[in-house]
């Protein structure tokens, strides 16, 4: 019965997924790169949603051995419903890792998590040699934080203080994330808080000011990494 209802509410997300054309086009893509015995980091969000279908697809079409390490319970769920093995960080290595992004400025630098999941997000991309990430063409950005907050997963007992240190950093907004039903505050898989913050521009030295700041756990900032940036 519970896996009946996240399928059925998995269904009922997918219908109200954005540019939804354009990011099928590039779940195909990835698809494509997909071989046997590969070990694949799955991000989360719509696009990565996608992506993971048209994996599963040619997975089950081929009969290929793939392994996932997903990012999220919900990604392990989807993919325990598409019939994918998963893996962790602690067992298996990627070979590669794809995502989405919320923003996507001409270094390739990245906003991310809006769903939350950024922590898990940067690990197995730090973790993966090669890494895709996959975006309709609303992502482009001239400077980071043009459109999005940078979310900040902050260690509850550190709240007052990361929010004090943020305003000495010239945060402009500071938001708590609030559930959906707006009944309490978002808590992460590992029981932390969500800040979104508006900067007026973010560099790469907020991101590690940011990070530097104690009960911050990590910061949906990703700056330089090693990846390559799929669009239709
Ligand atoms: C996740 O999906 C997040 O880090 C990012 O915020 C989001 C992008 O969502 P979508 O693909 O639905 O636009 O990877």
């Amino acid at each position: 019965m519970i896996w009946e209802n996240k399928i059925a509410t998995t269904l009922q997300w997918t219908k109200e997924i954005s540019n939804r054309e354009q990011k099928e086009a590039v779940a195909a893509k990835i698809a494509e790169r997909v071989k046997d015995g590969d070990v694949i980091g799955v991000g989360s969000g719509s696009t990565s949603y996608l992506a993971l279908l048209a994996i599963s697809k040619k997975v089950k079409e081929q009969k290929l051995n793939v392994m996932a390490i997903p990012t999220s319970h919900e990604v392990s769920l989807a993919c325990s419903i598409m019939g994918l093995p998963t893996s962790t960080l602690l067992n298996a290595r990627p070979d590669w890792y794809f995502d989405g992004a919320d923003e996507v400025d001409p270094d390739k630098n990245l906003i991310k998590g809006r769903g939350g999941a950024m922590f898990a997000e940067k690990l197995v991309m730090k973790s993966a040699p090669e890494n895709y990430i996959l975006v309709d063409s609303s992502k482009f950005v001239s400077f980071l934080g043009e459109k999005f907050a940078a979310p900040i997963e902050v260690d509850p007992r550190a709240i007052n203080l990361v929010e004090t240190e943020l305003a000495k950093l010239g945060a402009k907004e500071v938001q708590l994330r609030m559930a959906v039903a707006k009944d309490g505050p978002v808590i992460t898989e590992t029981g932390n808080l969500i800040l979104d913050v508006r900067f007026n521009k973010i560099t790469a030295d907020y991101e590690k000011e940011v990070k530097s700041i104690p009960g911050v756990i990590e910061s949906g900032i990703f700056i330089n990494y090693n990846l390559e940036i799929l669009t239709t």
